[in-house]
């Protein structure tokens, strides 16, 4: 941890007062405050970690007043009582002196880092001031809220109803979008997948030993090394997960939609595929099969530069293990502009697979309501949804999904991006304020300077962050949030194949002047003249609501941290619903073969999966049917560049974190030696990478392990304000190099693109 010399920092602070200009002090932040030891708000509290979205279960304790012990909760079994070294770092971002304590209201420029110390109270005046002179005088709907989505969402997108606009984005866009709507599609709602009993898994770019989810992640090892489970990995880079796996295939880049539709067609061309399953769940099969025809793996080959002989053995050896085999949609969908197709394939091989509610394969989540049903008693309570009455509806319509190609687009969540072009082209109508919460588009939305014009045209902008990110350096109002250790929060729902919950509980007594966003947005919503759409008092009242009033819950949920109820169901998995109708008397009668697979209902227009989609046909026509079509990711004389996470950091979030930021603060290009060679560059060298809309300099790491085609970097990396002090200048910034391109059907921002390299 580091240690604060009082004396040389007030030094830094020079002038002192409220206005300083960037110092050795940033304004604000934690460095300018007595350091008090910490108090522990528990011997032992269970809580919900938030260095990554993931949101593990965790435990966390505080040791001698100075630093918070976390580890994994051990009531979550598939997170196996562990925490990732992000998780670990949590007390360095508790307690890092560069964290912002005190609301900030800018004072000079836009950008130049002249920040005033201000009360909440100013801080919720100024922003009713604006928002509300800004509604009056072009409408609510010229005001954008962006939220990552998850545990702080919920009240920020609230406030952003009742204030009255339409217009609320999450990170959906940039992250999983393509996934969810792919699986909406074919299943009618999101699947889960069962990678600890899986025998064979097929990967597609999926980097679960460095983007990770400890449930996951720990599933995935666990299929490898205690059911030596086979792993095939389709990456254009020797990432870890292809690494660990069985064979590495280095695909080019986007490509992946032929090879999951080649395996379609040696499955069914060779008789592989599970037609009684098909028979009975599965629309659309024939009008799909007619399509494979034509995908066979010789045709995959020059595409994908994947080999026909191990597309077609590959095929057969998973089709051995159906149905305890699946391939891995994946989680960042942002590879083609042809992801719909793509992560729709890799579900129809799961579907020709028969793995729909099988051990190891794919599964839909049971929450208490569905599992109630089917137990024929009360096994786990369900969550009160807490509405309030009176939300006005917008009368406009948002600035994305007017084109209904784009129908399947989250309803709040959207087309991130399209703040952009609506700021600085008014299209289809123009932005004037911007209020973020943990969310960093200068970092994580494509063509950084773009994102800076469309933030210069904005008239106020406001963010809620943890520190002055790439994104709040350039607002005029800055939000200080509690940290996850000092927050209470909604209970949540972390139901897989039985129900379960669990609960963020504050660890620490709050340090500095920091508020939790639920308190920010309901305390903003009251100066706005808007608090009655938060008739809640506090948190806790909340969550007793959420709980329909059952205390005595309440209570065992926070001890515990993490409820779970029930035993694992899977309706197609004979032994585990014999488990459960043994378990539970009342339970609903099987079919004759001992399973509930009669019961295994789609909610998609025909009641079944939809291999291929009238609903999709009518929105976006041409795509009823999955099919390929050529991209150009890239000119002929570029390299493609890709992107991916790394271990020890999260996104744009973590590179300021001190522990983590010791760990690794710049992020090297990996370059194939025969394309290092022929620029003359070595690991080590000073080289610079330029794309279509912006260039970076950084420095190179030459490794077998990527493509000769292909250059990768771990994002997050290469900040450019310097309020971000440890990670400021270190490294390449990908956004910078990204165009601001959009997928169709799915608004996938697009992360792959071609650039040109150079030694400098
Ligand atoms: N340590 C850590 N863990 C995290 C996060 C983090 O930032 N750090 N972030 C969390 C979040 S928000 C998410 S969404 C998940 C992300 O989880 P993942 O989606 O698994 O993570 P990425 O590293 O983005 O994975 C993309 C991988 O795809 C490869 N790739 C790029 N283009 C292609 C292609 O065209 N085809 C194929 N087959 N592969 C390609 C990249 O080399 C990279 O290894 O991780 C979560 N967990
Ligand atoms: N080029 C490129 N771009 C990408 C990706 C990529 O692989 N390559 N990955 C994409 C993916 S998968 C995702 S999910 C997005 C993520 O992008 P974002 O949604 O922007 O998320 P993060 O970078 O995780 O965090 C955003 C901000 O949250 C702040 N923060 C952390 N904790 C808290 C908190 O408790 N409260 C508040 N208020 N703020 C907090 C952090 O300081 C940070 O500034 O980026 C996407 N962008
Ligand atoms: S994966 Fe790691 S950083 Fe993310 S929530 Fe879990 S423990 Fe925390
Ligand atoms: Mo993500």
């Amino acid at each position: 941890m580091i240690e604060l010399d009082r004396r040389s920092f007030l030094k830094g602070a020079g002038a002192g007062g409220a206005t300083c200009a960037l110092a050795s002090i940033l304004p604000g932040s934690l460095a300018a405050l007595e350091k008090e030891p910490l108090k522990a708000l528990g011997e032992e509290v269970a809580s919900i970690c938030e260095m990554c979205s993931t949101r593990c279960p965790i435990k966390a304790r505080v040791i001698n007043g100075k630093n918070v012990y976390i580890s994994g909760n051990k009531e979550a079994k598939s997170f196996g009582g562990k925490v990732c070294a992000r998780g670990g770092a949590g007390h360095d971002l508790l307690y890092d002196p560069q964290r912002i304590v005190k609301p900030l209201k800018r004072v000079g420029k836009r950008g130049d880092g002249q920040w005033a110390e201000v009360s909440w109270q100013e801080a919720y005046e100024l922003m009713a001031d604006k928002l509300n002179t800004i509604k009056k005088e072009f409408g609510a709907e010229t005001v954008a809220f962006s939220s990552k989505k998850g545990s702080l969402s919920g009240h920020f997108f609230h406030f952003a109803k009742a204030f009255g606009s339409p217009n609320t984005f999450t990170h959906g866009s940039l992250c999983p979008g393509a996934y969810v709507m792919a699986s909406k599609a074919m299943f009618g709602t999101k699947l889960k997948r069962d990678l600890s009993n899986a025998k064979y898994i097929i990967n597609f770019g999926h980097n679960l030993y460095e983007g990770i989810n400890m449930s996951e992640t720990r599933n995935l090892m666990k299929a490898q090394a205690d059911r030596g489970a086979k792993l095939v990995v389709f990456e254009p880079r020797f990432s870890i997960v292809a690494d660990k796996a069985d064979e590495w295939h280095p695909i080019r880049p986007g490509t992946d939609v032929a090879i999951a539709l080649a395996i379609c067609h040696v499955l069914i061309s060779d008789d592989l595929h599970d037609k009684a399953f098909i028979d009975q769940y599965v629309e659309g099969f024939d009008e799909f099969a007619k399509e494979v025809q034509h995908y066979t793996p010789e045709w995959a080959e020059p595409i994908t530069d994947i080999k026909a002989t191990d597309i077609r053995r590959i095929a057969r050896e998973i089709a051995a293990e159906a149905p305890h085999a699946l391939v891995d949609y994946g989680h960042r969908a942002t590879f083609t502009t042809e992801e719909f197709e793509m992560r729709r394939a890799i579900f129809a091989i799961n579907v020709l697979l028969g793995n729909i509610e099988r051990k190891g394969g794919l599964y839909l989540g049971k929450k208490a309501k569905t599992y109630n049903k089917f137990a024929g008693e009360k096994v786990a309570p369900t969550l009160a949804k807490l509405t309030v009455e009176g939300m006005p509806k917008p009368s406009a319509k948002r600035i994305d999904q007017s084109d209904k190609q784009y129908t399947m687009t989250w309803k709040n969540g959207g087309i991130y991006q399209s703040v952009l072009e609506a700021a600085l082209n008014d299209k289809p109508y123009g932005l004037k304020a911007w209020v973020m919460a943990r969310t960093n588009p200068m970092q994580t939305m494509n063509d950084r300077a773009k994102v800076l014009a469309a933030m210069k045209k904005m008239e106020f902008i406001v963010v809620c962050d943890v520190y002055i990110s790439e994104t709040a350096a350039y607002a005029d109002l800055i939000l200080p949030e509690s940290t996850y250790l000092e927050r209470d929060e909604d209970v949540a729902d972390k139901s897989g194949k039985n129900p379960a919950y669990y609960v963020r509980q504050r660890v620490v007594e709050t340090i500095g002047d920091t508020k939790p966003s639920w308190q920010i947005f309901k305390e903003a919503a009251d100066a706005m003249g808007i608090g009655n759409l938060f008739p809640w008092q506090d948190m806790e009242t909340r969550q007793f609501a959420q709980l329909n009033g059952d205390a005595q819950e309440l209570k065992r949920l926070k001890e515990k941290g993490y409820l779970s109820y029930g035993k694992p169901l899977l309706l197609r998995e004979p032994s585990l619903v014999q488990a459960f109708v043994e378990q539970y008397p009342q339970a609903k009668a099987t079919d004759a073969d001992g399973t509930y697979s009669s019961q295994l209902k789609f909610k998609t227009p025909s009641g079944k999966i939809e291999l291929s989609s009238t609903q999709v046909e009518s929105f976006a026509p041409g795509r009823g049917v999955i099919r390929y079509r050529p991209v150009e990711l890239k000119q002929a004389d570029e390299l493609y560049f890709i992107q991916g996470k790394v271990a020890v950091h999260t996104n744009g979030a973590t590179h300021n974190v001190p522990m983590l930021a010791n760990l690794m603060s710049d992020n090297g290009l990996w370059i194939h030696p025969v394309t290092a060679g022929k620029l003359g560059i070595q690991t080590g060298d000073r080289i610079r990478v330029t794309s279509s809309v912006g260039s970076e300099e950084g420095s190179a790491l030459v490794t077998p392990g990527i493509r000769q085609d292909t250059v990768f970097a771990y994002m997050g990396f290469g900040s450019k304000t310097k309020e971000l002090v440890r990670a400021t200048g270190k490294g390449i910034h990908c956004g910078n190099l990204l165009p601001d391109r959009t997928a169709p059907v799915v608004g996938m921002n697009l992360h792959t693109t071609g650039v040109k390299l150079a030694k400098v």
